[in-house]
């Protein structure tokens, strides 16, 4: 009866685990835990970068489709006035690449909180896209070196460039996503 007691004492502290290897187990599962999660959220931010880079060329490419049969200049008063004529009053009376260069050859941005984008090659603003921005400029540049830019009118090369951005909730400045640009004779 004796020998019995001791054998089930000793069988047991054999089975019961030491405050040490408790602690160990736990350092060990946490670790496991951690490196998950943080294996998670990288897979996320992954994720979420290569969903924004194919949704910024998708944005660029856009005004691409919707002004490559556009000519260089209008096709009633030509270079008279570089920027939309003085009757075209929307997108939709855009008849010429230097158009889209907006009122004053600054450029122009269409974006969601300005209600006139972003757009879709068809003219029309893309819905549930906040955040999301394009920029469109048209410059000449010079044939011999089309890096090089030069005035309005000052070359018969025009390029066209469109800045994507993107502003989440949290961040106070757009970031820039992609640039997709172009060359048109004139
Ligand atoms: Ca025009
Ligand atoms: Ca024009």
């Amino acid at each position: 009866m004796h020998r019995t007691h001791r054998s089930t004492c000793a069988l047991r502290t054999r089975h019961a685990f030491t405050l040490i290897e408790t602690a160990l187990a736990i350092v060990i599962v946490g670790t496991g835990v951690v490196s998950i999660v943080s294996a998670q959220q990288a897979f996320f931010k992954k994720n979420e970068w290569s969903t924004h880079a194919s949704i910024a060329e998708r944005l660029g490419n856009e005004f691409r489709e919707m002004t490559w049969r556009l000519p260089a200049h209008d096709p009633v008063t030509g270079t008279t006035f570089w920027g939309p004529e003085p009757d075209e009053n929307s997108v939709e009376d855009y008849d010429d690449l230097d158009d889209f260069d907006g009122e004053g050859g600054t450029g122009t941005i269409w974006s969601a909180p300005l209600g006139n984008g972003p757009l879709a090659a068809a003219r029309a603003v893309i819905t549930n896209m906040e955040g999301w921005s394009q920029e469109v400029t048209v410059q000449c540049v010079d044939p011999f070196d089309i890096v090089t830019t030069v005035d309005d009118n000052g070359s018969d090369m025009i390029r066209v460039l469109v800045t994507v951005r993107f502003q989440a909730i949290d961040e106070t400045t757009p970031r820039e996503m992609t640039r997709v640009s172009w060359l048109a004779p004139k």
